[in-house]
């Protein structure tokens, strides 16, 4: 791990963050968070798991079961979970996952001391269609204010609001999270994508949602995370996006080793990818993440061990977020379960003091 500046500095005796949230209501609860997840940074990564809680490879509607549980007996750090639906008023999400389900599991994280990210799949306002409906253009500007879909974007985010307010910890404050929406801009199949809307529309979308979120509705429990798609090599921009300092905290990728990728190929990649990030990321003084990650089926036996771990040691990353083990999609699982190939090398990987599951961070 390269060493990243202190969170803290002495002043007056008094610990002071030096690392402050976009959100200027931010509560102390989430500043808090956000100090702590920079100091852990300087530990180690940690490990995080899509809808770990909510089902794994071969079961669902669970009792505390986690596939990675199974494995390691621990859970992860990091705790991923998906938004997409919410916007609608439906009781499920678009992988088949309670709300009110999820915003238990995400209290019992909290309270257990793990940390929460949310990302938003959310559909097309314009269309009806699912969020990779990217065939009618203008759908961001027809969310803007003036555009045909506004009213309805911001009923989108009042039900948002209310869901991220509805997370209470036992002392009735809103827990901390991490916030993640309109994720992959750079790529072109969400209708966000880098191909369906202007720079300066994308960036008018998540500055308006900032705003409405933290100022009109009062949420101020989220810490805000932008995130790209992989960056393509021979280009060091990934950035023309950025939404600015004072609208987020946290910067990130999600990359994916794809099926026919080398290791080797992948590892470098995901360096690359890094290298940008962490730099862009110090620059602005924002915390770096792997937001999404994974291989799916984890084919290769050593692959925690020999290529995940090798290309991230050098960095100074918060977390990196694997995605789900789908229970109902055969074959479409990033974390091992027990007598998956990887499955004794992910237990060697977890017992790296540079990689920190829920029992390193809950102390
Ligand atoms: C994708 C897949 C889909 C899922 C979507 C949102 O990468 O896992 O099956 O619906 O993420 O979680």
């Amino acid at each position: 791990m390269l060493i990243i500046p202190l969170a803290f500095m002495a002043c007056s005796g008094v610990q002071k963050p030096t690392h402050t949230l976009a959100d200027p209501s931010a509560s102390a609860k989430t500043q808090d968070l956000y100090s702590r997840v920079w100091q852990l940074a300087r530990k180690g990564v940690m490990f995080g798991h899509q809808d770990d809680l909510a089902y794994g490879v071969g079961w669902s509607a669970p009792n505390g079961k986690s596939d990675v549980f199974a494995v390691c007996a621990d859970y992860p750090a990091v705790f991923g979970w998906d938004l997409g639906h919410l916007e609608l008023g439906s009781t499920h999400n678009l992988d088949s996952v309670p709300f009110i389900g999820m915003a238990k599991f995400a209290i019992m994280v909290d309270s257990m001391g793990g940390i929460n990210t949310f990302s938003w799949h959310c559909d097309n306002p314009l269309t009806g269609g699912s969020t990779w409906d990217i065939g009618t253009p203008g759908v961001v500007s027809s969310i803007l204010p003036g555009g045909v879909k506004h009213q309805e974007y911001n009923l989108w985010l009042d039900r948002l609001a209310d869901f991220f307010s509805s997370l209470l910890d036992s002392k009735g404050d809103a827990i901390p999270v991490i916030f993640r929406p309109f994720h992959e801009q750079s790529g072109s199949w969400f209708w966000w994508g880098y191909n369906h809307c202007a720079s300066n529309e994308f960036i008018e979308l998540w500055q308006y949602t900032f705003k409405y979120l933290t100022e009109t509705k009062r949420v101020n429990n989220l810490i805000y995370s932008f995130s790209t798609a992989g960056i393509p090599e021979h280009s060091s921009e990934f950035s023309d996006r950025y939404p600015g300092d004072e609208y987020v905290d946290m910067v990130g990728v999600d990359l994916y080793q794809m099926p026919e990728q080398q290791n080797s190929d992948f590892a470098s990649t995901l360096a690359r990818n890094l290298n940008i990030i962490t730099q862009f990321a110090a620059s602005r003084g924002k915390l770096p993440a792997i937001t999404e990650i994974g291989f799916e089926q984890i084919p290769y036996p050593t692959w925690w061990t020999e290529v995940f771990y090798p290309s991230v040691k050098d960095f100074s990353i918060s977390y990196a977020l694997f995605w789900r083990n789908a229970f109902n999609r055969p074959n479409h699982y990033y974390a091992p379960y027990p007598g998956q190939a990887s499955e004794e090398d992910f237990k060697a990987f977890y017992s790296l003091p540079e990689t920190l599951f829920l029992k390193d961070i809950a102390k």
